[in-house]
C-alpha cells in the first residue's frame, strides 16, 4: 500500500515536472555555415561553438522577461554558396527564429543579411571579413571580428616591413571575402612602397594551380598572398613546393586554420606561412581562450580551426541581449543588443554605429611542427 502511494506521488512529480518543461519558452536561434563541402570542417567548427553555448546556458537556466527559457539551436548548411545562403536564410525567417548566428563566409552572409534586415533578425557574423557586410546601413547586422581592411592591410605592412619582401606575388579566389582581402593587402603593400610582381586568379574550388604558379615562378617572388579558403591554400603549398617556389606564404583568416597545416602536409616549412585570425586576445585574456579551447577539445574531440570561439562568444551576446531586454522578440532585444558590453573568451564585444567590433584586435600567426603558432596581436 505503502509503495502504491509513493509511486502515485513519484508519477504525480515527474508529470508536474513535465508541464513545467512543456511551459518554457523556446526560443528559437538559428546557424548558418557550410557544413557540407570543402571547408565543411570550418562549418563545423563554427556550429560546435554555437552548440556548446547553447548547451551550457539550457545547463544554467535562461530567464527572459521571468519566463525560463529553452533555447533552440536551429543549423542550417549553406555549403558556402551565395544561392544556398539565401535560400537557407529565407527558411529561418519564415520560421521566424529570433535571432541568427553566421554566416560564415562573406560571400553568403551578405545577401543573406538583407534577407533578416527585411525580417527585422539580429545577426551576428563571427567570420564573414568583407567590409561590405556592416555598410549596407542594416541595423540587424553585427560582427566580432575584424574586417579585410585591418586584416589585408595588416598583412601587407608585414610583408614589407618584418618579412622584407622585395617581389610580391597575389592570388585571390574571385569570392567576396577573396578578392577584398587580397586588394586590401595589395593596397597596403603599394602604400609601403613594396613591389607587387604579379596578380593571377582562381576559384574555391579549384584543385589545379600550376598555370598560375608557374606564371608567377617566372617572376622570382619571394612572398605570395593568397586571398581565399584552407582548403584551396593546403593543394596551392603543395604544388608551390612541387614547382620549387620557395617564397612565404601569406594569408587571411580564411587560411589561418588548426586544419591547413594538414592540407599541407609535408610541403609546409616551418616559418614558412604567415596568416592572421581577425581576433585574438592577449595578456590575462590568453587564460579564458585556452580553456575555452581545452574544453571545445574535450567534448568535440577536434581542434579549434578558427572561429568556434567567436561563435560562441556571438551567441552568448545574442542570449544576454535578450536577458537583458526581458525579451527574445527581435524589435524590443535590437536597441539592446546594439548597445551590449559583454566580456567573452575572445575579449571585450561592443558594437560601433555600423554593428562592427569596437576595436577589433589581429592575431598573426606561423606555423611550426605542424601547430599553429602565434606571432602576434596587434590593433
Ligand atoms: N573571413 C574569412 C572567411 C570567411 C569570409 O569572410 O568569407
Amino acid at each position: 500500500m505503502q509503495m502504491k502511494l509513493k509511486l502515485t506521488v513519484a508519477a504525480s512529480i515527474a508529470a508536474f515536472a513535465g508541464m513545467v518543461a512543456a511551459q518554457d519558452m523556446v526560443v528559437k536561434i538559428g546557424h548558418v555555415g557550410p557544413t557540407s563541402g570543402g571547408i565543411a570542417h570550418l562549418g563545423k567548427d563554427n556550429e560546435n561553438g554555437a552548440r556548446l553555448a547553447i548547451e551550457e546556458l539550457n545547463a544554467k537556466g535562461v530567464v527572459i522577461g521571468g519566463k525560463k527559457v529553452k533555447l533552440e539551436l536551429v543549423a542550417e548548411d549553406d555549403a558556402g554558396d551565395p544561392k544556398q545562403g539565401t535560400a537557407v536564410a529565407q527558411k529561418l525567417a519564415d520560421m521566424k527564429v529570433a535571432g541568427v548566428i553566421g554566416h560564415l563566409n562573406s560571400g553568403t552572409t551578405i545577401p543573406a543579411s538583407k534577407i533578416y534586415s527585411d525580417a527585422g533578425i539580429p545577426q551576428i557574423s563571427p567570420s564573414a571579413t568583407n567590409p561590405k557586410y556592416t555598410r549596407n546601413g542594416y541595423k540587424t547586422a553585427f560582427r566580432v571580428v575584424a574586417d579585410d581592411v585591418q586584416l589585408g592591410g595588416t598583412l601587407g605592412r608585414y610583408a614589407v616591413d618584418t618579412l622584407k619582401g622585395k617581389a610580391i606575388a597575389v592570388i585571390d579566389d574571385r569570392t567576396a571575402y577573396g578578392q577584398g582581402v587580397a586588394d586590401e593587402f595589395e593596397k597596403a603593400v603599394k602604400a609601403k612602397g613594396g613591389k607587387i610582381v604579379g596578380r593571377e586568379f582562381t576559384t574555391d574550388k579549384s584543385t589545379d594551380f600550376s598555370p598560375i604558379l608557374t606564371t608567377l615562378k617566372g617572376k622570382k617572388p619571394d612572398v605570395v598572398f593568397f586571398g581565399g579558403m584552407d582548403a584551396v591554400a593546403g593543394p596551392m603549398i603543395r604544388q608551390m613546393k612541387s614547382l620549387g617556389i620557395a617564397a612565404k606564404f601569406m594569408g587571411g583568416d580564411g587560411i589561418c586554420s588548426s586544419e591547413l597545416a594538414k592540407l599541407a602536409g609535408d610541403a609546409m616549412a616551418d616559418g614558412q606561412v604567415v596568416c592572421a585570425e581577425a581576433g585574438g586576445v592577449d595578456g590575462n585574456g590568453k587564460k579564458d581562450m585556452e580553456a575555452f579551447n581545452a574544453k571545445f577539445k574535450a567534448k568535440f574531440g577536434a581542434e579549434v580551426q578558427v572561429y568556434a570561439p567567436y561563435v560562441y562568444d556571438a551567441t552568448n551576446v545574442m542570449v544576454k541581449a535578450m536577458v537583458d531586454a526581458k525579451s527574445a522578440d527581435p524589435a524590443k532585444y535590437l536597441p539592446v543588443l546594439a548597445k551590449i558590453q559583454y566580456k567573452g573568451v575572445t575579449g571585450n564585444i561592443s558594437f560601433d554605429n555600423k554593428g562592427d567590433i569596437k576595436n577589433g584586435a589581429l592575431t598573426l600567426y606561423t606555423y611550426k611542427a605542424g601547430k599553429r603558432d602565434q606571432l602576434a596581436v596587434v590593433r
